[in-house]
């Protein structure tokens, strides 16, 4: 690997699709094989389904291969799935486990250094260089949101601040003071750092921030326009998850229509969640990711429940490897109401659309007299609520119509004032479903 002026790795990210193809097809016979080989739960399920690992032939033979889901990673908790000997294991990331036991995957050496290349080759191909100071400002420790961006961002060689989230004005005294150029968060936090950053006096056009790879969690085309404009920098949207690797796995290139998925690593399929039929490119579905070189923790056809879809296109950027449209957001947090399936993001939307709303909002769902009610909290500007220069009735009544408009059912809009809604120094929560209280 040699990078150029341009990409980290061109031999493989710019390569043709056959190119990409046969790498793939080599290293899922292998992690097949490996799976099979070194753990009891792969090598049953693949015996039940009659699927021999030395007859994967073409990449169209891994719909034989049975998924795996969140839940045979909690039925073998905590070491189960693992696929090497736990000497050779070095490292572990968990989920926080709020709903049943955590999932926690492992890392050999490899599979650090693997994690490492593929998110510093994201990085350097969207600018990221030597001369780079990178606030991470995403969590360290089970979490993965932190020790990934540490990773690359050595390996390109960039001056790292492993500032972690929270503390928030030492954020901002640290971003202006060593002169951070580029930002790795969730989307919500940058949004508060920007809150914040006015509160105190400290305007971005005199701070050096160009860059923010934004994930974690969903956002909208909406809330990436207002970050933009606060924060003074590109934003890109950058997706992983802890059970096929941690960020790292695609990410948006400085195009923005679509986030490349790293597919020398990893091959995604979308499927029917109901009926797991395959879908093809451009059909929504959820995702599913298989991966084709960890050694400790790989997953076959891993059910992530985040819903996308394949986009198959040449992009300017030059790059080969295929995209996935933005997650809208995951298939258990879709709100089902009076028969209608809404993500809050599409909520999102919306809102941020709207003159004098502040990009602070909670989804409040609940249950009266058996049917239920869905609300939205969202906060106006501090101008309009201290100036009373409208009538909030009013403007709560313009809200729900555009909702109605474009989701097709009435959601109920309670506005706040400025500042009493939660912030988020991580994933931010968006629902408040009263129902499961
Ligand atoms: O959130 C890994 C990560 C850290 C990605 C930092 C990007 C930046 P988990 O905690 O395991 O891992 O959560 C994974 O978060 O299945 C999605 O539902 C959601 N998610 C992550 N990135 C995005 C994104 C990390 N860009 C879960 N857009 C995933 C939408 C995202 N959802």
């Amino acid at each position: 690997m040699t990078a150029n002026e341009k990409f980290w790795d061109a031999e493989i990210t710019t390569a043709k699709r056959g190119k990409i193809k046969e790498i793939q097809l080599e290293r899922l016979k292998k992690t097949v094989n490996h799976c099979y080989k070194s753990n009891d739960f792969y090598k049953k399920r693949l015996d039940s389904a009659g699927v021999d690992p030395d007859k994967i032939n073409s990449l169209e033979d891994i719909e034989k291969i049975p998924f795996t889901t969140k839940d045979d990673l909690r039925d073998n908790y905590p070491f189960g799935l693992f696929c090497t000997p736990q000497s050779e294991v070095v490292r572990v990331h968990a989920s926080s486990g709020t709903t049943g036991n955590p999932t926690v995957v492992g890392y050999t050496k490899n599979d650090l250094d693997m994690w490492a290349e593929n998110l510093a080759r994201i990085m350097y191909d969207a600018g990221v260089r030597k001369e780079d100071v990178i606030q991470i400002s995403h969590g360290f420790g089970l979490f993965t949101g932190g020790f990934g961006f540490l990773y690359a961002g050595e390996k390109i060689g960039s001056l790292v601040i492993p500032i972690s989230g929270g503390v928030t004005e030492r954020q901002l005294k640290v971003m202006k003071d060593y002169k951070s150029t580029v930002i790795a968060c969730t989307p919500s936090y940058c949004l508060y750092m920007a809150e914040v950053a006015e509160n105190i006096g400290i305007k971005f056009e005199d701070l050096n921030l160009k860059l923010g790879f934004l994930g974690g969690e969903p956002w909208t085309d909406s809330m990436k326009d207002e970050i933009e404009k606060r924060l003074k920098m590109k934003a890109l949207n950058s997706y992983g998850l802890s059970e096929v690797m941690g960020p790292g796995v695609s990410c948006e290139c400085l195009e923005q229509n679509g986030l490349h998925i790293n597919e020398d690593y990893f091959i995604a399929e979308i499927i029917n969640p109901d009926t797991e039929k395959v879908l093809k490119n451009g059909e929504k579905g959820e995702l599913v990711f298989t991966s084709l070189t960890k050694e400790a923790f790989p997953v076959l056809r891993y059910r992530t429940k985040d819903i996308s879809y394949l986009i198959d296109e040449p992009c300017a950027c030059g790059k080969t490897f295929i995209k996935m449209a933005k997650p809208i957001g995951r298939s258990d947090d879709m709100l089902i109401i009076r028969g209608v399936n809404i993500f809050p993001s599409q909520i999102e939307e919306v809102l941020m659309k709207v003159k004098d709303l502040e990009p602070h909002y909670l989804i409040v769902i609940d249950r009266v007299n058996y049917m239920d009610k869905i609300e939205v909290w969202v906060e106006v500007s501090e101008k309009i609520f201290h100036e009373k220069i409208m009538d909030l009735e009013f403007f709560e009544k313009s809200i729900e119509d555009r909702l109605y408009s474009s989701i097709g059912i009435r959601i109920k809009v309670s506005l706040k004032e400025p500042k009493t809604i939660e912030r988020s120094e991580g994933k931010a929560r968006r629902v408040w479903d009263k129902r499961k209280a």
